[in-house]
């Protein structure tokens, strides 16, 4: 397995950039060690922040955001990162080891699902963990932050309602809808209800988690996206998934989300397919909230990765060992 890591605080909130120091001081190294992950933390991808970068069509941070994630940008001047976040994961992928990348906030995965499509050997389907569905256009969002438009970006369906932007190029979008599906939705915005139902992108809101429990809606989704097991499966990751109580600090709190136990299984089910190539883990923030509270959400954000690289909860016997101890 290879780990990787990014930087960024480009919505308002600060703090998000400090999330992957947070859950590396877990000692989540040593406990991927234990579990016999052969593990490499290709440090942090940053950018020198374009300044002043004004919104537009309402979005905010989008130029840094853009070369930060994809960097068309330098074929229009601006060369603010030595390497890209899509460079990277390409890179982990084409290395055939698992790409786990620490957010940050949510628009990480504009580069993280593009880098993990080009460089996959298969078609890509995304799992997409969240309390918000993170597919805004431009033109929808009522906040401007671009965390909320991901998806629409990464969707083929959506491309024709994005707005031009003069003299930049976003890559074309990478998924088609049916290889994409939500889980933990609690907090959607009426355009993005819109955008679901247009595109038909599955989608298991706490409602259907409620109703059907997290192992139906584990197996639908896999199923969903990865009908014949051909594809290879992203997982993107917002922390605010998980119920507040149990991982406050992020940008978005939203209540009555999943129990850390159902995140948990999620992950362990999808660990189980063999099919995962790439995990983004995003939108902790440990400024927002108490120590304690920051280590709470860490440890959280922890267990699930650790989950979804081969922990099971009923205990891993230590690779190798294949007998207790004679003497
Ligand atoms: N996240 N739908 C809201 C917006 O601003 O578009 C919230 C987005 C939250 C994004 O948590 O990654
Ligand atoms: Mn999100
Ligand atoms: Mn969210
Ligand atoms: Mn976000």
């Amino acid at each position: 397995m290879r780990t990787i890591c990014r930087e960024s605080a480009l919505q308002p909130k600060l703090g998000v950039e400090t999330g992957p120091a947070a859950i590396r001081e877990t000692g989540i190294f040593k406990a991927l060690a234990q579990l016999g992950r052969d593990v490499r933390d290709y440090g942090d991808v940053r950018p020198d922040l374009i300044d002043p970068d004004p919104p537009l069509h309402g979005m905010r941070n989008w130029r840094n955001i853009h070369s930060y994630n994809l960097k068309a940008s330098h074929r229009y001047g601006i060369d603010n990162v030595d390497i890209t976040l899509a460079d990277r994961v390409k890179q982990v992928i084409e290395d055939g080891k698992l790409c786990v990348t620490l957010g940050g906030d949510h628009s990480i995965a504009l580069g993280t699902v593009y880098g993990h499509v080009l460089a996959s050997k298969k078609s890509v389907g995304v799992i997409w963990v969240d309390a918000h569905a993170d597919i805004n256009t431009p033109l929808s969002s009522l906040s401007g932050n671009v965390h909320g438009m991901s998806l629409s970006f990464l969707c083929e369906e959506l491309e024709d309602y994005h707005p031009p932007i003069p003299s930049w190029e976003w890559p074309d979008p990478c998924l088609t809808a049916d290889r994409i599906v939500f889980i933990g939705l609690r907090d959607v915005d009426p355009l993005e209800r819109l955008a679901i139902d247009k595109t038909g992108v599955k989608a298991y809101s706490m409602h259907e988690v409620e109703q059907l429990g997290i192992r139906e809606v584990a197996r639908r989704a896999i199923e969903d996206i990865n009908p014949n097991g051909d594809r290879a499966i992203h997982v993107s990751f917002d922390i605010d998934a998980i119920d507040p109580v149990v991982a406050p600090c992020t940008g978005t709190p939203v209540p009555g989300g999943l129990s850390l136990r159902e995140g948990e299984y999620l992950m362990e089910v999808i660990h189980e397919t063999g099919a995962l190539e790439a995990l983004d883990m995003v939108e902790v923030n440990p400024l927002l909230g108490s120590g304690e509270e920051a280590e709470k959400t860490a440890q959280a954000a922890e267990l699930l990765i650790l989950a979804a690289c081969g922990r099971y909860r009923g205990g891993n016997v230590p690779l190798g060992v294949t007998d207790l101890p004679l003497s």
